[in-house]
């Protein structure tokens, strides 16, 4: 495996993966700062610092939500290789977009040598049902032929089910930290906690930096 061992045992480098416009940004956007974005503007690579509280746990998360568009994906493969969870967006209103997940589950596994990477399939725009051309049915195929990877549908118009899919993901990855025997997730940190999110952003226009500030997710 090329997963190296974080440096915090808590730290959770979760990637934000899918084709153009399917709403990644969004989704992010809602959830560590809780704001919906009605315009467009492609994403070349924006990270984000999130502290959240999983299960008693606290966890501080590594957001990287990365480009769909072809011309920015050159950093794919360095973002695969650092991830430790995968959060798989496609929308509802585009069959391609969900086979696009298809190759991008391929190449996860392939950087990763591992089958058994965190990953969360993710439906999105599920507010648009008038333009569904996905089924979910045809999305829950792909979930089950894929080992029961969980499926979510999700609006960032709405905040529908945004925390959960983020959630999930670190749950998985908890639970494959012990099953690999990472050594006790509730040890020491080795380094102090970094505070209130951070948030850094490579994009064409400054249009979307998001103000700084300390939020939490917490999951009763
Ligand atoms: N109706 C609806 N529109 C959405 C939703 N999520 C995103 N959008 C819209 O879809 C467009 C693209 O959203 P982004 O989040 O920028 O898409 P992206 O996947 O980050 O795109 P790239 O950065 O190019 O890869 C924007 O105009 C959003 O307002 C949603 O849940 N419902
Ligand atoms: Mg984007």
């Amino acid at each position: 495996m090329t997963d190296d061992p974080p440096r915090r045992r808590r730290d959770y480098r979760i990637v934000v993966l899918g084709a153009g416009g399917v709403g990644k940004s969004c989704l992010t956007a809602q959830f560590v700062q809780n704001v919906w974005i009605e315009s467009y503007d492609p994403t070349i690579e924006d990270s984000y610092r999130k502290q959240v509280q999983v299960d008693g746990r606290q966890c501080i998360l590594e957001i990287l939500d990365t480009a769909g568009a072809e011309q920015f994906t050159n950093m794919r493969e360095l973002y695969i290789k650092s991830g430790h969870g995968f959060l798989l967006v496609f929308s509802i209103t585009s069959l391609s977009s969900l086979y696009e997940l298809s190759r991008l589950r391929e190449q996860i596994i392939r950087i990763k040598e591992d089958e058994t990477i965190p990953l969360v399939i993710v439906g999105n725009k599920s507010d648009l049902e008038r333009e569904r051309v996905v089924s979910r049915s045809e999305a829950f195929s792909i979930s089950h032929s894929w080992g029961n990877t969980p499926y979510y549908e999700t609006s960032a118009r709405r905040r529908a089910n945004v925390d959960e899919v983020f959630i999930d993901l670190c749950r998985q990855i908890i639970r494959k930290r012990k099953i690999e025997g990472w050594g006790n997730d509730d040890e020491i940190d080795y380094e102090p906690d970094p505070g209130p999110d951070h948030y850094h952003s490579r994009r064409r226009r400054g249009r979307r930096r998001l103000a700084r500030r300390e939020s939490r997710c917490t999951i009763l």
